[in-house]
């Protein structure tokens, strides 16, 4: 995992848009978004995630395939949806499983943080935080999906203010 701050440049979201020079965001600056992060080692990937769900009470578990053969005819709509600024009443979590792409949130100031993310990474986004997601040029990302009860995918577009997630998301953060 590597965070940067976004350039905000209109050109194809897969590219790095990384700002020249390079603004760089740590894993302390993402905890104070509320974004947590786990690097998994090979060894022992699966008793890690088991003992991250445990202890984080997810009960569950499905894994997607980011790509065109892996989508087939959703592709185009699903990476349009990954990529409209969204929030969810609930955490995403996802396990880089192969691959890599771009996790985008905005941070406190409301800018664009970019997370590149790569096979051992976990991501905890938190309900409330506005997101999105984009591949890279590599076009591949194979990711578990964790969750705490049945999956609520259900992406709300921004704006959504009044969202009592959103509301008490920005409450939990204001302190940090
Ligand atoms: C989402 O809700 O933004 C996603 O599920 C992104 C794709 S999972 C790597
Ligand atoms: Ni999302």
């Amino acid at each position: 995992m590597r965070a940067y701050l976004y350039d905000n440049l209109d050109t194809d979201c897969r590219e790095t848009h990384e700002q020249i020079p390079s603004v760089p965001v740590s894993a302390e600056e993402l905890a104070a978004s509320g974004v947590l992060y786990w690097k998994l080692k090979d060894e022992n990937f699966e008793a890690q995630i088991d003992k991250i769900c445990e202890d984080r009470n997810y009960k569950n578990r499905d894994q997607i395939t980011v790509s065109k053969e892996g989508l087939g005819d959703l592709f185009d709509a699903k990476i349009k949806t990954f990529f409209a600024e969204h929030l969810h009443e609930d955490e995403e979590i996802r396990a880089i499983l192969e691959g890599t792409g771009y996790f985008d949130i905005r941070d406190k100031d409301d800018r664009w943080v970019r997370i590149k993310v790569e096979a051992g990474d976990l991501i905890v986004l938190p309900a409330g935080i506005y997101h999105r997601f984009t591949l890279d040029t590599n076009n591949y990302l194979k990711a578990m999906r964790l969750f705490k009860e049945d999956p609520v995918w259900t992406p709300l577009n921004r704006p959504c203010d009044e969202n009592s997630y959103r509301k008490a998301y920005l409450q939990a953060i204001a302190t940090n």
